[in-house]
């Protein structure tokens, strides 16, 4: 075994092509194809000339002949906030619209402007994802590309539904070895630079194009397949928001495997942890960190308890944020050793995961954010044979934010070899130093932050060596930017200080004709108060602790939010009676 830094356990890729089948694409030209903002939805509101009734009824001439008039109110509509540009845009296909447009309304209101679009929308019946050039992934780049203000690009669905871009790399160093893949790579969304500039429709060819692979967007997927596995999230981001205990926001959890053996030597991935300036040091003094790191010795940490899988799901359920694991996975394993199949940590293990406090979890393994499955998966083995291996189900990430009783609101992970030590793990410091440095950090800025933070160099000491190995280099640099992935919503702020959840106001709604009649009340101060109904929103001027609005429009549900630097957020949805 020749891996040396965080390599996957299992079948190995020691080396070696693997075509998973897909072509690439070259870029787009296009594609402003007059496509609405989204944000238009709020027209609505200009019904409100439907409604107009005589204002004096005549009722003092006796009637004779005529049915009487009667006094009919005169409904005045208020006029809904001018409709507030988006910084987030949320992708996803007509058949989910709906229960996205959901999560949309939460940010809007609770003060991330997004706004849902669909792959139909863009693509407009043009894509043509038998040409890479032309395709539904470069419409959408295309697309966002031209989308003003935009600061978040959510991507709201699994492979099949929102497509990825297809790349080949190679990363050879001179203990790690050689590695040759294909992968998957979401980040192709994220930097804007141009990733065909030959286009042929091969992306990030090296030689050939030349992406410089920083993020001007926050880039994230939701790995949802259908409308139960989107509505659970949704549900799980509002619990998130709103209804999170707060006593578990300053918990963390280190999880280590052995990250290699060199030369007869174990090195404990702990080791990073506890060096000096990295992970352990990321984390201000507020939190408390649990650790389970594998044994070996000398022990990393004298504070670590033993990792075994029943602890592992113990920590997991307890109650903890942020979890950072550095070691190995796969496809089929959310964590597990290099060696060995003791510590597998199953998919359908983190999937059955019952914890009330959603994790966030952040990995540097292997294949273990390989969204793509269910997938058939190429590679060459350490005997140099061509092997195919069958996935029938997501990957371990994916359940993990899938999980129906708990498990994930986002997950950090790798779509094919991740390559811990030689920039997996930095990347991860370099978004907990963002989170820690930043007052409600949102995930998704925080990953883009540490892409751009990211070491091209960086060498690592461990306590049972005495010369330091040469980790990150370029080529490795580049690798981890096109192999990471965020799964969930990265609009989703990370929660770093003990934050109570809202008192509740009260929010009642009604039919009126042509409309609704919206009102809170006992608003806490400190905190900003929206209401939303048909596209139209509503703010609470400042200082008010209650506002009744008169909504034009026959939607079926009504929401209100409240947003406060203090607390949690405070979401509501209700029908029309
Ligand atoms: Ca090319
Ligand atoms: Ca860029
Ligand atoms: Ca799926
Ligand atoms: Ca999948």
């Amino acid at each position: 075994m020749t891996c040396f830094l965080s390599i996957a356990c299992a079948p190995v890729a020691e080396s070696d092509p693997i075509a998973t089948g897909d072509g690439e694409a070259g870029e787009q030209e296009v594609v402003d194809n007059g496509l609405s903002d989204p944000s238009d939805q709020t027209d609505q509101t200009d019904q409100s000339d439907q409604f107009e009734f005589p204002d004096e009824p005549v009722v003092d001439e006796p009637v004779v002949d005529e049915a009487p008039d009667i006094d009919e109110p005169v409904i005045e509509f208020d006029e809904p906030d001018p409709a507030l540009q988006p910084i987030a845009y949320l992708v996803t296909v007509e058949a989910l619209r709906h229960t996205f447009e959901e999560l949309a309304t939460m940010h809007s209101i609770t003060d991330i402007p997004t706004a849902v679009v669909t792959v139909e929308d863009i693509c407009g019946g043009s894509c043509d994802d038998g040409d890479p050039r032309n395709d539904t992934a470069a419409a959408i780049k295309a697309w966002a590309t031209t989308r003003p203000g935009i600061q978040h690009l959510i991507l709201g669905g699994d492979i099949e539904l929102v497509p990825s871009r297809a790349v080949h790399d190679r990363y050879s160093n001179v203990v790690a070895g050689t590695y040759e893949e294909d992968l998957k790579s979401d980040h192709y969304y994220a930097d804007l630079s141009e990733w065909d500039s030959n286009h042929n429709g091969i992306y990030a060819e090296d030689p050939g194009d030349a992406p410089d692979l920083l993020p001007e967007l926050a880039v994230s997927r939701i790995p949802v397949s259908d409308h139960d596995e989107a509505a659970r999230y949704v549900a799980k981001a509002r619990e998130y928001l709103s209804a999170y205990n707060s006593a578990d926001m300053q918990k963390a959890l280190l999880i280590a495997n052995i990250a290699t053996n060199y030369n007869g030597i174990d090195i404990n991935a702990g080791y990073y942890f506890e060096n000096e300036g990295r992970t352990v040091d990321a984390f201000p003094t507020t939190f408390t960190l649990r650790r389970l790191y594998k044994q070996t010795l000398p022990p990393p940490s004298l504070a670590a308890e033993a990792l075994t899988l029943a602890k592992e799901k113990e920590a997991l359920e307890a109650g903890v944020n942020l979890v950072v694991h550095n070691g190995h996975g796969f496809p089929t394993l959310l964590t597990c050793e290099q060696q060995g199949d003791d510590l597998d940590f199953t998919g359908a293990m983190a999937y059955a995961l019952t914890n009330q406090t959603p994790l966030v979890f952040l990995s540097c393994a292997c294949q273990a954010g390989q969204f793509e499955a269910p997938f058939t998966w190429h590679y060459t083995n350490s005997a140099g044979e061509q092997k195919e291996r069958v996935f029938t189900d997501d990957s371990a990430g994916e359940l993990l934010v899938n999980a129906p009783n708990g498990g994930a609101i986002l997950y950090l992970g790798n779509t094919t070899t991740g390559l811990g030590l030689a920039g997996g793990s930095q990347l991860i410091d370099e978004m907990l130093e963002y989170a820690f440095a930043n007052p409600r950090p949102l995930a998704g800025d925080a990953l883009r932050a540490a892409r751009l933070a990211l070491p091209q160099n960086d060498t690592f000491t461990p306590p049972v060596l005495t010369v330091p190995l040469p980790v990150v280099d370029p080529d490795s640099w580049a690798w981890t930017q096109k192999a990471v992935v965020l799964l969930g919503d990265g609009a989703l702020p990370l929660w770093t200080v003990a934050t109570p959840v809202s008192p509740l106001p009260l929010f009642s709604a009604e039919k009126v004709a042509g409309g609704a009649r919206l009102t809170i009340t006992n608003i806490p101060a400190g905190s900003t108060a929206r209401i939303h109904f048909c596209g139209g929103v509503y703010t609470v001027p400042t200082g008010e602790s209650e506002l009744t609005v008169t909504a034009p429009g026959d939607c079926l549900t009504a929401e209100a939010a409240l947003a406060s630097p203090a607390t949690q957020y405070w979401f509501d949805s209700i029908p029309l009676l």
